[in-house]
């Protein structure tokens, strides 16, 4: 995606989203998050969004009732294949839009105690650490659908990021 249309679609979420976080001033924008719906039988699935720390931050932990477990992860290129894995932290730079996307850092909610059904929402809460050390809590509302809303990253490969969660194993 070039610069000019990245911008422009950053522009509309944020419309859209603003008012969501109008009540309070949150330590951190979030914007566009989305969980993947996912079918019976499926352990985990994942979630995605986009951060903008208003100072500087780590996501440290995420939780969620609807997952036993929950993960931040992250994908990289191992060779020829791309892994994913647990990180402890995700630095969230003051200012800076960090992307949550299929292919890239994600949240991953595991062990799921049922299947999540689109047109559903899920509670995520993100554990968000600052500079002093204090930990921060931030509670959502998380829209669960098929594939990413409008003006989210869907991930460089087509298709990848749901064949990806049908195969994670734990
Ligand atoms: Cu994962």
């Amino acid at each position: 995606m070039n610069s000019f249309s990245h911008s422009v679609l950053t522009l509309l979420s944020s419309v859209v989203l603003s008012s969501a976080w109008a009540q309070a001033p949150a330590p951190v924008v979030v914007e566009g998050a989305w969980a993947r719906a996912s079918v019976a039988g499926q352990s985990g699935t994942g979630a995605f969004m986009r951060l903008t720390a208003r100072e500087p931050l780590a996501l440290v932990g995420v939780r969620s009732p609807v997952a036993g477990v929950a993960e931040i992860h992250e994908m990289k290129m191992d060779g020829d294949v791309m892994r994913m894995r647990a990180i402890p932290q995700l630095p969230l730079p003051s200012g800076q839009a960090v992307e949550l996307r299929p292919g890239g850092y994600h949240l991953m909610l595991m062990n799921l105690k049922a299947p999540l059904s689109a047109g559903s929402q899920v509670p995520v809460t993100l554990v968000l650490r600052d500079a002093q050390g204090t930990e921060r809590r931030i509670d959502m509302q998380v829209p669960v659908m098929v594939r990413a809303p409008a003006g989210m990253a869907s991930g460089p490969m087509h298709g990848h990021g749901q064949g990806h969660e049908k195969s994670h194993r734990h």
